[in-house]
């Protein structure tokens, strides 16, 4: 069926955080076996596994040395078709990471084809995404290479038509195994200005984010690998904007099908540093999600995402992860699944799992975290202001262990768990997915939703109450159909006209429905009518 991907809500799993089926402390592939009842009891359709290549583990997974070769951490190409095998009899999909701007400096090419990779004589200005510069000597070569990432991250050279080819072939040989599509990692980023110019205050962005070939190289591989299959692609663009997502999605240009955007990401940073914090203001959001809903309409497609491996938890960052966690966290899901795009659920959201707070910098595994403390401290930033952003945006917070029971470690893994579980595991966990009431069981209802009503894939979007800074409320509408979604981003208690229609789901018991709602604090109301 085309563009069943449309209709689809992903649910994405981060291997090594996941479930430890043999006492090691990491989770890996037979542990996501067990876990494959849970998932579809969920409803989801797609499943998008962070990498489990093959890796030397500088970026967890990030950092490939075997394209073709599961990490032994993670189990073996056993297991992995094994996963797939029992995934597809229960009519799961399974998306892969496909980690192609740059690989481990451990991957053969970086010593049997340095023309895979970039070099210069001289390093420009160019900060890495890790901190430091995005530079690094080589001895032997006499030459410095780039890594945008860790320099354990060397980025390939797109620029070489047999590097491409090796790419493509390597997609190929997945796709014939029967996975069912790619999240691609900074997918935007492959092609550089040959110029190299400095940038401001070393960031070089505007020479490689969107990079003049960029859409030549994805229309190619469309063109050599994409178009042969019937799969689901997602980009990942960091400072992709509008205009750039519409040339990336447009299906007439044949690139792929949806992209992650970060401008909702970045709307809680003061400046161009995510450790620089800002509260959100509602209306920046609203606005910026409307932008999104309205511009890809007709041209393109969205995905909706509040979390990921690389962002903070969402009930802690735009909910409340206090007395309203509960409230909160299904408020959030109900104002994300019902715009228009395909939704992306990050393992522990459904349960409504929070950040973490751990007293030392020892307790962190995440390099981009680590390698910004010792920078930061080398400059004289105090301890406690570096924890305090890290407490907000560090990616540990979405990585420790998924808090399946009260047990110790949450029931992760019996031996000790690579990054410390949180100590929250005692109460949010899944033991309570079956009641009626639970965080899990609301998702699994807007999961259902989206599959049953088609107005939540094709319906126009409509902003209400635009200047109001508590509420995010809009309707979805088709001739003869309209939703209208209320949500309550404040703990303060709102009151509105009540809209036409049957009530469709609620966060809150008995909601106010007498010619008008009072939404009380991080309450959510979604009205149906059919005329
Ligand atoms: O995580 C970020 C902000 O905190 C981003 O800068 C992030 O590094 C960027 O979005 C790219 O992310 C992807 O590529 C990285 C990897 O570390 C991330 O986990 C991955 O999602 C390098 O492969
Ligand atoms: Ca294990």
């Amino acid at each position: 069926m085309a563009e069943w991907w449309k209709k689809s809500t992903v649910y994405q799993i981060y291997p090594r955080s996941f479930m430890d089926s043999n006492g090691d402390g990491i989770g890996d592939i037979r542990g996501i076996i067990q876990k494959l009842d849970y998932l579809e009891e969920l409803g989801v359709d797609i499943i998008w596994l962070s990498p489990v290549y093959d890796s030397p583990n500088d970026d967890n997974g990030y950092d490939i040395r075997d394209y073709q070769k599961i990490m032994d951490d993670f189990g073996t190409m056993e297991d992995f078709e094994e996963l797939i095998g029992q995934m597809h009899k229960r009519g799961l999909k399974l998306m892969m990471d496909l980690v192609v701007n740059h690989t481990s400096d451990e991957h053969e090419w970086f010593s049997s084809k340095p023309e895979y990779y970039i070099w210069r004589d001289e390093p420009n200005n160019w900060r890495s995404f890790f901190s430091g510069s995005a530079w690094e000597y080589d001895q032997q070569r006499e030459q410095y290479f780039l890594h945008l990432f860790s320099r354990k991250q060397p980025d390939l050279n797109w620029e070489n038509p047999e590097m491409r080819e090796a790419v493509y072939g390597m997609m190929r040989w997945w796709l014939d195994k029967g996975v069912d599509g790619f999240r691609m990692d900074v997918i935007n980023l492959i092609s550089k200005d040959q110029d190299f110019p400095d940038g401001p205050d070393g960031d070089g962005g505007a020479f490689y984010m969107n990079g003049p070939k960029v859409h030549d190289y994805l229309q190619e591989m469309n063109r050599e690998v994409l178009s042969k299959y019937d799969i689901v692609t997602v980009g990942e663009m960091p400072g992709a904007t509008i205009s750039d997502a519409i040339k990336y999605t447009d299906e007439e240009r044949k690139e792929v099908n949806m992209i992650f955007t970060f401008e909702h990401m970045g709307l809680d940073q003061a400046s161009g540093e995510k450790w620089d914090l800002k509260p959100l203001q509602l209306t920046d959001l609203k606005y910026n999600l409307e932008h999104w809903q309205h511009a890809l309409h007709n041209s393109g497609w969205n995905s909706l995402y509040w979390n990921n491996h690389d962002q903070p938890r969402i009930v802690s960052r735009f909910g409340n992860d206090g007395e309203y966690r509960v409230e909160s966290a299904k408020m959030l899901a109900a104002c994300l699944h019902f715009m228009q795009g395909t939704p992306y659920i990050y393992q522990g959201e459904e349960i409504g799992m929070t950040n973490v707070r751990f007293d030392s910098i020892e307790e962190y595994k995440d390099i981009e975290t680590l390698n910004m403390y010792k920078e930061k401290r080398s400059l004289g930033v105090p301890h406690e202001k570096i924890m305090h952003s890290i407490y907000a945006k560090g990616r540990d917070n979405a990585r420790t262990p998924m808090q399946w029971n009260a047990e110790v470690h949450g029931g992760f893994t019996i031996g000790t768990p690579w990054i410390a579980s949180n100590p929250n595991h005692s109460t949010i966990n899944t033991l309570d997915r079956d009641d009626s009431g639970s965080i899990y069981q609301f998702y699994k209802k807007l999961v259902e939703l989206r599959k049953k009503m088609d107005i939540i894939t094709h319906g126009n979007f409509t902003l209400l109450h635009r200047e109001d800074e508590n509420v995010f409320a809009y309707t979805r509408e088709v001739p003869g159909e309209q939703l209208t979604v209320y949500c309550n981003f404040s703990e303060q208690q709102l009151e509105f006209p009540r809209p036409q229609g049957e009530l469709l789901i609620h966060n809150y018991e008995k909601p106010e429905s007498m010619g008008k709602i009072i939404l009380r604090p991080y309450e959510t109301i979604v009205f149906h009518k059919k005329i």
